[in-house]
């Protein structure tokens, strides 16, 4: 399962952050995709931590991919299969490939011993979910993967507000990192007032060595907000619209949230492609941060 260079710095405690691929293959449009894939673990040696992508290739859970594995899920895009944590047993038994998603990335990395992960966004808790439940296996699994997170908070094309009650109620501990309100994805900030905040590396890793202590399964979410993010009338607007085309559509299942990233990017004219493009790279850099803090003695 683990790639031989991520065993080896895991061996030698060295820093290591893992990455998700459902990202690559249903999160973002070609030929943007490959540019993150890669453009993230360029930047995650840059900042000393060893990259740990994980995806399902033919049927094997792999934690590290190579280049070309990376090309691969990026052609793939959204003919490889969208794996949450429920869909990753039938893939691996009937041999697919697929890209995987916080909740299933989030779990295997915890059990490989990853302590640190860096994604763009996080699931969450549909607009209209008091009709359809829409709400994302992402906030239930971050119950039980021991892990620290790095987002950018909470897209306000969910509800936000239930968003942040189930992340409460599953246990998961939330920290805004250098801000005091919730990050919005788009924007920098949204109404809510985050529960806890860091203002460095240091801080987040003390934070995860407490939980380690105790034992505490839950993960911890450092939400980074994008800079710049949208003006807040641009964003509300486009949130709307994209609503709205989805409710048109009826789309259902797990086709919401790729079909909504890209509404919103078609709708924005691509700006928030390279919005999305650039808080992941800037989580992927406080990420190496972290890791490397906690891979240093206390
Ligand atoms: N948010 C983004 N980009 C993404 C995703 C979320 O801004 O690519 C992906 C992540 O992999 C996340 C998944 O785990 O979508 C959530 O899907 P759902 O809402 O169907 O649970
Ligand atoms: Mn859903």
């Amino acid at each position: 399962m683990l790639s031989y260079e991520v065993r080896a710095a895991l061996d030698e405690g060295r820093a290591v952050v893992a990455l998700e691929s459902t990202l690559i293959t249903h999160g973002l449009p070609a030929p943007d995709n490959l540019e993150v894939a890669l453009g993230a673990e360029h930047d995650l040696r840059a900042g000393g931590a060893v990259p740990a992508t994980i995806a399902v290739l033919s049927g094997e859970l792999r934690v590290g991919l190579a280049q070309d594995e990376l090309h691969l899920l990026a052609e793939l895009g959204p003919d490889a299969l969208k794996l949450s944590l429920r869909d990753l047993a039938p893939a691996l038994a009937s041999g697919s490939s697929g890209g995987t998603t916080v909740a299933a990335t989030a779990w295997v990395a915890a059990r490989a011993g990853i302590a640190v992960f860096a994604t763009g966004g996080l699931g969450g808790v549909h607009l209209g979910a008091r009709k359809t439940w829409d709400v994302s296996a992402d906030l239930l699994a971050l119950r039980e993967a021991p892990v620290v997170v790095v987002c950018s908070g909470v897209k306000s094309i969910l509800d936000v507000a239930a968003t942040l009650e189930v992340l409460e109620s599953a246990s998961v501990t939330l920290a805004a990192y250098r801000c005091d309100s919730v990050p919005g994805f788009y924007v920098a900030a949204t109404a809510h007032r985050a529960p806890w905040r860091f203002d460095s590396a240091e801080e987040v890793a003390a934070a995860y060595r407490a939980a380690s202590a105790l034992g505490l399964k839950g993960a911890l979410v450092v939400a980074n907000p994008p800079n710049p993010g949208l003006s807040p009338a641009e964003h509300d607007e486009l949130m709307t619209e994209a609503d709205r085309a989805a409710t048109a559509r009826s789309v259902s299942g797990k086709e919401v949230t790729p079909f909504l990233l890209a509404e919103i990017a078609r709708l924005s004219h691509g700006r928030t492609l390279v919005l999305n493009k650039a808080l992941v790279r800037a989580n992927v850099r406080l990420a190496a941060d972290i890791a490397t803090a906690l891979a240093l003695p206390p």
